[in-house]
């Protein structure tokens, strides 16, 4: 059984969301393409409670981009985004969303981010991914969605540490970039970590 992950395809990362990711939309037409390739499609969803830690305008005189120490882990501050129930937070209309066996939602604890479709960021706390896929005997997984730098980098590298084999579709994938070269990094990052590195056009032609 061949098993897609889609990252975050939420109105907020897209083109004129909160924190936009650049030519976010761009893979919206890949993964509707992808899902039809797939035997079972799980998505994630970031949803975050209005109080949560990673928003800057939830700290005093703090603004997106700076790092805080947040209950003890390294956070970047964000602007709002994916707030539950916000439109931002909706899956894009232009998503084929008919084939998601199930949504994992993550970043609900405002006391810790979570990039990982698997962990927060003190890999404290579960999403349900990990035990889903094991319950299913599920060992192999392809990756795509946003965002490249952060919450596709930590999915992978948290799927590749549990011994699941992980394929990042490279070109179904945008980074933030807050540096310029920081998809890059993280490419390279998920490959050290034992993960491929695929196009899309290697699935399913
Ligand atoms: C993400 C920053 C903050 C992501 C989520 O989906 O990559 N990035 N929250
Ligand atoms: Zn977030």
């Amino acid at each position: 059984m061949n098993v897609l992950l889609v990252v975050d395809i939420q109105n907020d990362f897209l083109p004129g969301g909160a924190l936009a990711v650049p030519d976010g939309d761009k893979v919206i037409p890949i993964i509707n393409r992808l899902v039809e390739h797939f035997d079972l499609i799980l998505a994630t969803q970031d949803w975050h409670p209005a109080n949560h830690g990673s928003f800057a305008a939830n700290h005093p005189n703090r603004h997106p981009g700076e790092v805080i120490d947040l209950n003890g882990t390294m956070q970047i501050l964000w602007p709002i985004h994916c707030v539950q129930e916000s439109p931002g937070a909706d899956f894009s209309t232009q998503l084929r969303t008919d084939r998601f066996a199930k949504v994992f939602r993550k970043g609900i604890d405002p006391a810790i981010d979570s990039y990982s479709s698997f962990f927060d960021n003190a890999r404290k706390r579960s999403t349900g991914l990990s035990d889903y896929l094991r319950e299913r005997k599920i060992n192999e997984l392809f990756i795509c969605g946003l965002a490249t730098d952060y919450c596709v980098k930590f999915s992978v590298l948290d799927s590749t540490s549990l011994g699941i084999r992980t394929s990042v579709i490279a070109d179904a994938c945008r980074g933030v970039n807050l540096k310029p070269d920081d998809s890059a990094t993280a490419i390279a990052e998920m490959r050290k970590a034992g993960a491929s590195i695929i196009e899309s056009a290697d699935i399913g032609r």
